[in-house]
């Protein structure tokens, strides 16, 4: 018998053997039941435990739930529900509490009839923290006894048994990660307050305390319960982004119809060009929306059509003199009524959607998109029914979203206009722009274009590029910041046409991405404040107003040296201090010889060669791709970094300072 097929002091029977197997084939392909070995694994097995709690928080006996991360990195996690059942399992001969850590369950649990509404491991279960866990201890308070079990890897010696006396009933479960499964096993305090932040919006009135006593002098905690739910969670994203609100109260609705309940929370604000949704289906964050996003977003765009219809007519028939033929009349009208888009209704936006329903269907690579067909007709009837009635309960608050509207919606007509007549202007000639150097190649497998900011770079990077498949365009003039602007004044922006015309495919609504020229989009800035401003403010037009680019992963961020270390004919580039600190040693031999070095403080400091060597050429150059992994999430860092509130962004570089090098954006 090997070490995992420990003798324990009951007989194995076939069910046994099944358990054993069970776990057996997590621990063999552990990321097939937690998604992966790394961080994201790691912190799911917290969630999986806690979601338990919820659920029994959901049921309507659990008030409170304790996390604490514990000196080793050891999780413990409390709650005060009724405890798992301790009794003896009909079918398995061994206490359900047992039974509940140590068979794969597929999903629904046994004994409750309802369904499980959060999961995290998409309901697999305790079962599976148990197995990936070095060891774990339960412990189960029923209000008169204690009951304890301990496991190692998913196995036990002994059999739930009694320790102690008590009055309180709940389950505390704790845990150390295994060493030999995951690469990581040091918990991050952050991304764990965040998801029970989540939680705590998304079950308001539920109490959830996160305790880290790692680090015994620095002992941090939060105490998070959010009476209002996710009317909170609006507010709370408001202010963390800095936002201005446009009305002020959230607007809130809710109802239930075939089993599904819908919740849905909103607010605008003075943001331009944003529009940030967060979605959840039974509590599973739906980073790619669904079914339940497309139904919110249809019945607002009814909503919103209906009371500008409303408002136009009204309009209308105030300036109309009666004495016109009725022919006439409905002939203006239709001229006269103006269809809003659901891009500009959703302009400046703030909206959590949550929705639970007995099962769930998650689709798309990542999972990430609620795939239930059933779920859209069922939100588009609650909201529009609902938003109506609260427009029809709250004219103060309908005018001003609906004026709001309107205005999005001329500013993108004008912006429309402005770039048409730039398109057809004589002056712009082939439509390319002037200070464009393109390649010969017309095969977007191949084209790159490198935007570049400064002239003396861009000279360099003319020189050294090939010229078959690099184009070079050079910025000047003044840059925009898209956060703060109008979508007409940036289609008009010096700085931007060029890189909208040398692109191709249009901006915002005309946006085409079969019209892109290049598949490669590299933004070549200095490695300095500048040049970080220059990429920071790129990055946030690409996603405000060309974001399939950075979603299909076209946009790139050229990597240029900061060092370079020579001795003689030998010469190395340095992309860290640590890398050059390496060269140093490596050039200088034993002997100690005198090596040079040289900081890069600009690209204008290569000549051409060295530019194509060390940060052109894709035979030995790196690059970053970027990637947006979570819309809504993007739209808050870029909203924190670009807006024009100081208090957020400081917070935000201070909390975030040591990841601001990889941010997911
Ligand atoms: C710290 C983690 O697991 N709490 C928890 C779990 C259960 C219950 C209560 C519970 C559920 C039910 C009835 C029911 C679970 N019970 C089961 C099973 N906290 C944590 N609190 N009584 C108690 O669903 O009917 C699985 S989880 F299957 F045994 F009922």
């Amino acid at each position: 018998m090997d070490e995992n097929t420990k003798v324990t002091d009951h007989e194995y029977g076939a069910d046994d053997i099944q358990v054993l197997e069970g776990l057996e084939a997590v621990r063999k392909r552990p990321g097939m039941y937690i998604g992966s070995t790394g961080p994201s694994g790691l912190h799911h097995l917290v969630y999986e435990i806690v979601d338990n709690a919820i659920d029994e928080a959901l049921a309507g006996y659990c008030t409170e739930i304790d996390v604490k991360i514990l000196p080793g990195d050891i999780i413990e996690v409390s709650d005060n529900g009724r405890g798992i059942p301790t009794g003896i399992h009909p079918k398995e001969g061994i206490s359900a509490a047992t039974v509940v850590y140590t068979i794969l369950h597929a999903g629904g649990k046994f004994g409750g009839g309802g369904y499980k509404v959060s999961g995290g491991l998409h309901g697999v279960g305790a079962s599976v923290v148990n197995a990936l866990s070095e060891w774990l201890e339960l412990e189960v308070y029923d209000g008169k006894e204690i009951h304890y079990q301990k496991f190692e890897r998913g196995h036990y010696d002994e059999q739930m048994k009694v320790i102690g006396k008590t009055d309180r009933t709940g389950t505390k479960v704790r845990f150390k990660p295994d060493g030999t499964i995951f690469h990581e096993t040091v918990f991050s305090y952050e991304t764990l307050l965040d998801r029970m932040r989540e939680q705590a919006f998304l079950n308001g009135g539920l109490l959830i305390n996160l305790t880290d006593t790692r680090d015994e002098n620095n002992v941090q905690g939060e105490s998070l319960r959010y009476e209002g739910g996710i009317i909170s969670y609006v507010e709370w994203l408001q202010k963390m982004r800095g936002a201005e609100v446009l009305h002020p109260d959230v607007i809130y609705l809710t109802g239930v119809q075939d089993d599904i309940t819908v919740e849905a929370a909103f607010q605008y604000n003075t943001d331009f060009n944003s529009e940030a949704f967060r979605s959840f289906a039974n509590n599973i964050h739906t980073i790619d929306g669904g079914t339940h996003e497309t139904g919110f977003k249809n019945a607002l765009n009814k909503v919103v059509n209906d009371f500008v219809k409303a408002y136009q007519e009204q309009q209308a028939a105030q300036k109309k003199p009666k004495k016109t033929t009725k022919k006439k009349d409905n002939e203006d009208e239709k001229k006269e009524f103006v269809r809003i888009s659901g891009e500009a209704i959703r302009e400046a936006i703030n909206a959590v959607i949550s929705v639970k329903l007995p099962e769930c269907e998650f689709e798309g690579q990542t999972k990430g998109k609620l795939g239930n067909p059933e779920v859209q007709p069922v939100v588009y009837k609650i909201v529009s029914d609902q938003l109506t009635y609260y427009f029809e309960e709250h004219p103060e608050t309908a005018n001003i979203i609906v004026t709001k509207a309107i205005n999005s919606q001329a500013a993108r007509d004008a912006a429309k206009k402005a770039m048409e007549a730039k398109r057809k202007s004589a002056a712009d000639g082939a439509g390319l722009p002037g200070k464009l150097a393109d390649c010969y190649e017309k095969d977007t497998a191949r084209t790159e274009i490198y935007i570049v900011e400064g002239d003396s770079a861009g000279g360099s990077a003319k020189q050294g590029r090939n010229s078959a498949f690099q184009a070079i365009l050079p910025l000047w003039g003044k840059m925009l910041n898209v956060e703060k602007s109008r979508a007409d004044k940036v289609y008009n922006n010096d700085k931007l046409s060029p890189v909208v015309k040398a692109l191709g495919t249009g901006i915002g609504e005309d946006f085409d991405i079969s019209k892109l020229r290049y598949g490669r989009i590299v933004v070549m800035a200095d490695a300095d404040v500048d040049g970080a401003h220059i990429r920071t403010l790129l990055l946030t037009f690409f996603f405000r107003f060309m974001r399939p680019l950075i979603e299909e992963g076209h946009v790139y961020l050229a990597q240029p040296p900061l060092f370079k270390v020579s001795r003689g004919k030998q010469v190395r580039y340095a992309f860290s201090d640590e890398e050059r600190d390496a060269y140093i040693s490596e050039l200088s031999g034993e002997k100690d010889a005198k090596v040079d070095v040289q900081r890069y403080k600009g690209l204008g400091e290569m000549d051409p060669d060295q530019l194509w060597e060390t940060t052109m050429d894709p035979e030995r150059r790196t690059m970053i791709r970027v990637s947006m992994e979570d819309a809504a999430k993007a739209d808050m860092i870029f909203s924190i970094l670009m807006g024009d509130k100081v208090e957020p962004r400081r917070e935000f570089i201070e909390t975030n300072a040591r990841f601001v090098e990889n941010l997911d954006i």
